[in-house]
Formats: C-alpha cells, sequence, structure tokens
C-alpha cells in the first residue's frame, strides 16, 4: 500500500471521528499523522516490514498511530475506522463540505433522518423537514440550501472545458505582449483531468517578469494572493478560480514543466526512482548527488531520458503504473484527435437537438469527419419530444435519402434509445432493427440500488440491436454521482456480447474515466468516442473524449470509429 493511501485513510477516520464528537485533540493527531505520511519520502510499508525499524521513529508518529498503519497494511482498514462507517457513510464526509453545517448538526441530521448524501440533505430542506430538529429552523435551511447550490457550483473544483478556454484566453491575452517564449499550462489541466482545482501556468523568455505584471492586471482578476518576482497567484471571475503563473528561465522551463505538471504522485515516485539512480530531482532540474551538478532541465524528454524513461504523455501521470511501463519501453501508442473518422452520437431538432441534420452534417464535415451517427432520443424522454417506432422509422427512411443526395459525410440513422427500469428497450425490435446504430442509454430512475441498476444493465446487453451503451455510469461532474452498479460485471458482459461502452466527451459528462476504462479495458471492452452534442458546436468537444480515453490508457485499436465506414459497420457487434 502507497503512503498516500494510507494517508487518506487516517484523514478520512478524522472527518469522521469529529462527526461522532470524538476528543478533538485525538482527531488532531489523526490529522497530523495523515499529513506526516503524505510528504514522507520512504514507503511506510517498507519500514514496517523492516524488523530493525520501528514507525515510531517517524516525526509525528506515535505508539497508538503506528498501531492504527499496521492495522492499515495487514487489512487495508483498522477497527476505529470500521465502526465509524458502521454509523456514517462515507458520503457523510462530503456534508463537512457544506458552510453552515457543522460536525454536531450532520451527526444529528444522519441519525434523525438516516440522511447520508447532500442530494437528501437538499431534499431534507426543501421539503422543510430540518426545523424539527432541536436548534435548527427554516433560516438554516435556507443557508444550507445556498450552501449546497454553492458547493455544487464550486467544490472547489472546476469543469475542464472551463478552465482550457480560460488558459487560453490567458494565453492569447500575454501573447500580445510579445517577448515571451512558452506559455504553457501544467497541472491537472495538463493532465487532462476532468476537473481541475487551480490553474498552473509557466512562462518563459525575455518577457516573463513583466508577463507577471500583466496577468494580475487582467480583466478577469479579482484578487491578487500574492505577487513575488517569480511568481503570482491570482483569483479570477465570479467563480473565483485560482491561477498561480511562474516565470521561469528557459534554462530550468524542462524541469518546472515537469514538476508543476504532477501529479504529485507521479512526481513523488519519479523522485524515488531518481534518488535510486544517484540523482535529486526538483523543480529546477535533475541534479547528480555526487557533484552536484545538474545534467537535465531544459526539455522534460533529458529528465526522462536520464532516468531511463521514455517520455511519458501528461495524461498518464498519476503514478498508476506508467513509470514502469516507460522504463521497460511498453507504454501504449495513445489514442489522438487524428484517430478519429466519425462521431457517433448527437442529437437534432427532430428531439432536443437545436440544429437540423443538415447543419449537423455540415459541421462534421468541416471537422474532417467520414461519417457521423444522428441519435435522437425515444418516447419515454417525452421532455426531449423523443421518437416512437414510426417516426423512428420515417426518420431512419429520410437519412438513406438524403445521404443518396451526397452530404459530404455518410450519415447513419440511429437512436439514442431509453433503458426501461427493467432493462427492456423503450422502442420495439422491429422498429430498432431499421437503424444502423442504436445507443442504449439510462436516463431514468437512476437511483436504484446497484444489484438492481446491475440487473437492469446487464438486461439491456441482452438485446440483439444494442451497439453502444451510452454514458453508462451517468456520472454529472460537479453535480451527480454515477449510480451505483456493478461497473466490472457489466463492462464484462458489454464485452462478452461486442457492446461497445461510451467515453461521453460532454464536458459535463466525461463519465468514463480513467481507472473504469482500464478496468473496462481489462475485461476486453471495446470502445466509442463521442460527443453527445446538441449544437453544431459541440461537435469540437470530442477533444475531452480523447483525454478520456488517453488517460485510460487506450490506444486507437480500442475505439471503433477510429475505423474506416465499412470497417467499422464491420466491427460493430454484428445485427441478429
Ligand atoms: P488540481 O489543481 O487540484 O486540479 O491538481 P494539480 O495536479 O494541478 O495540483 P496543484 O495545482 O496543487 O499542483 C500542481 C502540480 O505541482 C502538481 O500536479 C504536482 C506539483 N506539486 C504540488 N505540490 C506538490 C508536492 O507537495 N509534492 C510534489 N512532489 N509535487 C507537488
Ligand atoms: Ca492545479
Ligand atoms: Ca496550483
Ligand atoms: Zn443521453
Amino acid at each position: 500500500m502507497e503512503n498516500a493511501e494510507i494517508a487518506r485513510l487516517l484523514a478520512e477516520t478524522a472527518d469522521l471521528m469529529e462527526i461522532a464528537g470524538e476528543d478533538p485533540f485525538r482527531v488532531r493527531s489523526y490529522r497530523n499523522a495523515a499529513s506526516v505520511l503524505e510528504g514522507y519520502p520512504e514507503r511506510i510499508a517498507e519500514i514496517a516490514r523492516d524488523p530493525a525499524r520501528r514507525l515510531t521513529e517517524i516525526a509525528g508518529i506515535g505508539k497508538g498511530i503506528a498501531a492504527v498503519i499496521e492495522e492499515i497494511l495487514t487489512r487495508g482498514s483498522f477497527e476505529r475506522r470500521d465502526k465509524l462507517l458502521e454509523k456514517y457513510p462515507p458520503t457523510a464526509l462530503e456534508m463537512l463540505k457544506i458552510q453552515g453545517l457543522g460536525p454536531k448538526s450532520i451527526a444529528a441530521i444522519i441519525e434523525h433522518y438516516r440522511c447520508t448524501t447532500i442530494d437528501e440533505l437538499e431534499r431534507l430542506c426543501q421539503e422543510h423537514k430540518l426545523r424539527e430538529l432541536p436548534r435548527m429552523g427554516a433560516k438554516l435551511e435556507e443557508k444550507i440550501l445556498r450552501s449546497i447550490a454553492q458547493y455544487r457550483r464550486s467544490a472547489g473544483r472546476f469543469l475542464l472545458s472551463f478552465a482550457l478556454a480560460l488558459a487560453e484566453e490567458l494565453t492569447a491575452y500575454l501573447r500580445e505582449q510579445g517577448d515571451l517564449e512558452q506559455i504553457t499550462p501544467a497541472g491537472s489541466l495538463r493532465r487532462g483531468k476532468e476537473t481541475v482545482g487551480d490553474l498552473d501556468i509557466l512562462v518563459t523568455g525575455a518577457g516573463a517578469a513583466a508577463a507577471l505584471d500583466r496577468f494580475v492586471r487582467h480583466p478577469k482578476v479579482t484578487e491578487v494572493l500574492g505577487k513575488g518576482e517569480n511568481k503570482a497567484s491570482v483569483r479570477a471571475g465570479v467563480e473565483g478560480i485560482q491561477i498561480d503563473m511562474r516565470a521561469l528561465p528557459a534554462s530550468s522551463y524542462g524541469a518546472a514543466l515537469q514538476y508543476f505538471t504532477g501529479s504529485k504522485e507521479h512526481n513523488i515516485a519519479l523522485r524515488n526512482r531518481a534518488l535510486k539512480m544517484g540523482y535529486s530531482l526538483s523543480e529546477y532540474g535533475l541534479e547528480r548527488l555526487q557533484d552536484r551538478k545538474v545534467v537535465a532541465s531544459a526539455t522534460e524528454e533529458e529528465i526522462y531520458e536520464r532516468l531511463d524513461l521514455v517520455w511519458i504523455p501528461p495524461e498518464l501521470r498519476e503514478n498508476q503504473g506508467e513509470i514502469d511501463a516507460a522504463a521497460e519501453r511498453r507504454l501504449p501508442r495513445l489514442v489522438t484527435l487524428a484517430d478519429l473518422r466519425g462521431d457517433i452520437h448527437m442529437h437534432t431538432r427532430e428531439s432536443d437537438g437545436r440544429a437540423t441534420l443538415e447543419e449537423m452534417a455540415q459541421a462534421a464535415q468541416a471537422l474532417g469527419y467520414e461519417y457521423i451517427a444522428i441519435t435522437d432520443h425515444s418516447k419515454s424522454l417525452a421532455m426531449a419530444n423523443g421518437l416512437d417506432e414510426k417516426r423512428a422509422v420515417a426518420f431512419a427512411r429520410r437519412v438513406r435519402e438524403i445521404n443518396r443526395n451526397g452530404l459530404g459525410v455518410r450519415v447513419l440513422a440511429g437512436l439514442e434509445c431509453d433503458i426501461r427500469r427493467d432493462g427492456s428497450m423503450d422502442l420495439a425490435d422491429d422498429a430498432l432493427a431499421e437503424l444502423d446504430l442504436v445507443i442504449g442509454s439510462v436516463h431514468s430512475y437512476m437511483n436504484l440500488e446497484a444489484a438492481e441498476m446491475t440487473d437492469r444493465l446487464l438486461r439491456a446487453l441482452e438485446n440483439p440491436y444494442l451497439r453502444v451503451l451510452g454514458h453508462p455510469t451517468g456520472r454529472v461532474l460537479l453535480h451527480r454521482e454515477g449510480f451505483p452498479f456493478d461497473f466490472e460485471a457489466v463492462a464484462a458482459e458489454a464485452a462478452r456480447r461486442a457492446v461497445c461502452l461510451e467515453i461521453n466527451a460532454s464536458p459535463e459528462r466525461l463519465d468514463l474515466y480513467a481507472p473504469l476504462l482500464r478496468t473496462a479495458k481489462a475485461r476486453g471492452a471495446r470502445f466509442t468516442i463521442s460527443t453527445d452534442a446538441h449544437h453544431p458546436a459541440h461537435l469540437k468537444n470530442i477533444r475531452y473524449g480523447v483525454l478520456m480515453a488517453r488517460r485510460g490508457w487506450l490506444g486507437p485499436g480500442d475505439v471503433l470509429n477510429t475505423l474506416p465506414l465499412e470497417e467499422f459497420l464491420a466491427a460493430l457487434r454484428p445485427k441478429p
């Protein structure tokens, strides 16, 4: 087990202890231990294994915590945590982030209403149930509702699409100044993470120092948090996102880019590798320990090469095996935007899209696609004016006629068919049989028990016309967790039945993310990357889907819509 994981368990337990009203000093000892472990240069598991050493030799780790760590290392948890989790589910921890709600109130709400999620808490406030508890009233309910809205808006995180747009705006603004070489967003943004906490921007060139002055005067900046010779931090926009900018000499640009790209976990692992090879690695460079000579700093490539690694794409830098793979020269060739030949999930005015089929086709052609699939909603989604059998078949006929006129891009007649509560398809099989491509998606009854949801999805996979499982987890970023179900079982069954899993590129979704992608791939699953566009402009969101796929270590061979049309159709699950 890695130090970070042990630290996470300790920190989480400290939060739970606080809700349970335990001794504040004891709570603090857990928190301190967590932060000590997080930054500790050696692996705690190694120290524990070494009979000649003791965990208590680490400053900040006393006897009690040492015993807890031993227990974590042997069985992945410890008694106090288990006991607390029986009483307070892990989602309760999220409630601590709601302003105006202290640990005592949370404990009371959980005990009285068995309320365990923020969504449920919101409902309690809306239904005026909170005021029935002692010392709580209408005012508090209103306040919590506001805090929840705020929490959801920010949660300290921002959508990748928002951060990327802001970074591009800033880059263009700084470029106007002229005497800069590199302007590069680093951090989680460069790694393509689906949400980012803050922006980390690096600049080099003669005007780098002056660029800091220009940066803090940007019209969107609302607060300057700090400004020195080489670094400035600001808050920007109504959203209040933090932006850190660093001015660097070109000579250490590579080292800084490597360091500030992270992830922290990747950096720690890389630094340990460097130490073993006789180097120290920092944001200033890779330095040989024996003579303090800097041997690499200008580019990332040199640094990785000196450490006997091939350069690692930023999307993989999460300390999930990428360093070993780079050492053994077995990093996968990752899928790129240029590999994609079609976008096979999009909506038109036929249901809830905002453009016509022709407009969508034209936009797709401008992006260089060979084919697209129009996949409007089915009748269950009445609000979206979903298609019934008759309309779906008529629509397919119309698509085939239009294709004959030549739109410059081949249009497939598809459907995003609702998966009903019992796992059956919203439209009858004989209508589905008329279509080129059926995506099945869950849009309702998302709060089922995990077992029921799993059965529902497994049953949906049995439908012989289903080709793609749309936005398979239902997560909406910063708003709704994915619904609980046995993902591994569903991925394995999808693989067995040759149904693709969709990587939904809509920036609010990105619901199939790295660990799930890797699990699914290991189970033999294949994927599609699609935008779920409701407007021609949304087709460009495909880049976010590509980033997700790359973070999931996927190559072009894992993604069906990299294939030319004929091969794509042939590779789809055969029609019965
Ligand atoms: P975010 O902003 O929460 O989405 O995630 P990051 O990865 O952008 O994290 P951030 O902004 O706190 O720091 C940027 C990078 O700087 C991070 O990815 C790695 C590096 N870094 C920050 N703190 C540490 C640290 O304590 N140790 C190491 N090794 N690297 C760090
Ligand atoms: Ca960051
Ligand atoms: Ca930062
Ligand atoms: Zn959908």
